[in-house]
């Protein structure tokens, strides 16, 4: 049979849906298809060595170690990871910036940290021998969308401190694409540079890809003849409804991809196009774990639960049970693009964004459900908390679609109604909910903030 080439926009896509998985390539097929015993030995014996490594070289794990009475060979089996220590982000935040560090300053390349919305920034650093496990994870996710050597790859995430930019940059590179390094910001001139440069892949959050979509549009930019064919979305949560809508207007393929900088940055997992919502984690880099986020012990195999992550070859600064925060559930089956590398479920909340409001639990991804569920309204959102009287009030702002909105009072106040109704069936507790015009709800270029919680803490 023929292979379908899947340069062609559109191609990748529909090379999927028939199956057709010989024709998408799979950048190491040694390890993304491995029998799963192989790649459980594999992490057994990385396992065994990182936690070597990291005893010998980092005293704060050391003290840890020895003073639960666990020494680096009382790991014999992937299980007995259980016994190490988890790592939290405020150890990251406490020994600030170097104190984790397994390697001397002269032995690090380069320096990251994260986007410090929810405190003081952490700092993490890269061996040289990271920098390449690191564009390796890269050119492998990058992969599993269609994306192939000499696609023109144009960044729309920042470059700097964030992990997104500088990542997907190498790892692109890697591969053999020409990278376009714009960055985030002048959304025009983005649309100009795929126009002049014939680009064919775009990295973006999914909130700034859904502006770069809305302002090319505005533009008059013909997205479906134009060149670009694969969108490469990651560093927050990407609602499925969001990424269909996205896929739909702009005539491109989309994945998700997942990472956090404590552990490496970009890279951890990605997106194939079989299981749409679902991301392959490196597993020849990552042990992962799934535990109940109150108890850390681990849920019933297939659970949900919060993501436990162990990078396995880190040398700059290696981290043991890392608690990402984030909710998903694992599958280890065989997938039908070929890779029997575990999946991730994309991840939608983290433990830490869950609100409660006059005793319910509320997280925004359920709102975010509610909302790509109804036509007149975009999958755009922003949520407001505040103390009214002493009670938790929560007001949802929704966007309208230019084709739905009107000065007519009661059509506004009939669809304003409906949604506050879903929202009331769904979260189980009454809502406001407030209609903004198109184009109300402010456009990002990094992660979007959909939460403005302002009760006193
Ligand atoms: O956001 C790394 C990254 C950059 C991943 C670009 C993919 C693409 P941090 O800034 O440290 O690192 O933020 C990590 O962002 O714990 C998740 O809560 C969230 N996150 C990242 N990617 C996704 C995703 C980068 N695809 C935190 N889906 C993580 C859902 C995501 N959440």
């Amino acid at each position: 049979m023929e292979t379908i080439d899947i340069t062609r926009k559109g191609a990748a896509l529909e090379a999927a849906a028939q199956g057709r998985f010989d024709s998408l390539p799979i950048y190491d097929r040694s390890v993304e298809c491995a029998p799963r015993e192989a790649i459980e030995a594999l992490q057994l014996r990385k396992l065994q060595e990182q936690v070597a490594y990291t005893y010998r070289h980092v005293p704060y794990y050391r003290r840890l170690m020895d003073e639960s009475g666990v020494s680096p060979d009382d790991v014999r089996t992937l299980a007995d990871v259980r016994k190490l220590p988890f790592t939290d982000k405020a150890v990251l935040r406490d020994t600030f910036p170097f104190g984790l560090f397994a390697v001397p300053m002269e032995e690090v390349i380069e320096l990251h940290s994260s986007s410090g919305t929810t405190g003081k920034p952490i700092v993490v650093g890269y061996t040289r021998d990271d920098m390449d496990v690191w564009s390796d994870c890269i050119a492998r996710l990058v992969q599993m969308a269609g994306v192939v050597p000499g696609d023109r790859a144009q960044m729309a995430f920042g470059y700097g401190m964030f992990t997104g930019g500088f990542g997907l940059h190498y790892g692109l590179q890697k591969l053999g694409c020409a990278m376009i390094p714009a960055g985030s910001g002048n959304t025009e001139r983005h649309i100009q540079m795929i126009e002049d440069y014939g680009t064919t892949v775009l990295i973006a959050t999914p909130s700034y890809a859904m502006h770069i979509c809305e302002v090319g549009e505005r533009m008059g930019f013909d997205w479906e003849a134009s060149t670009l064919r694969v969108g490469l979305f990651g560093g927050e949560p990407c609602p499925p409804g969001l990424k269909a809508e996205i896929e739909r207007r702009m005539h491109i393929v989309c994945t998700d991809n997942y990472g956090l900088t404590e552990v490496m940055g970009p890279g951890v997992s990605g997106e194939c196009l079989a299981e749409r919502y679902q991301q392959h984690i490196a597993e020849d880099h990552f042990l992962w774990e799934v535990v109940d986020p109150e108890t850390g012990e681990p849920v019933e195999p297939g659970g949900y639960g919060e993501l436990v992550l162990t990078p396995l070859d880190k040398q700059a600064i290696p981290v043991l049970r890392y608690r990402t925060h984030d909710l998903t559930r694992v599958h280890t089956e065989p997938c039908a693009c070929g890779r029997t590398t575990a999946r991730m479920e994309k991840v939608r909340s983290r433990c830490d964004d869950m609100l409660i409001i006059r005793g319910t639990n509320v997280f925004p991804s359920q709102i975010e459900d509610v909302l790509t569920g109804i036509d007149e309204v975009t999958p755009l959102y922003h949520v407001v908390v505040e103390t009214v009287d002493g009670m938790d009030a929560l007001t949802v702002e929704a966007e309208l679609r230019p084709e739905h909105f009107s000065d007519s009072l009661a059509d506004m106040e009939a669809i304003r109604r409906k949604i506050a109704e879903k929202l009331r069936g769904t979260l189980l507790v009454g809502v406001g909910v407030r209609l903004v015009e198109p184009g109300g709800i402010e456009r990002t270029m990094g992660k979007a903030k959909h939460v403005d919680d302002r009760r006193a803490k």
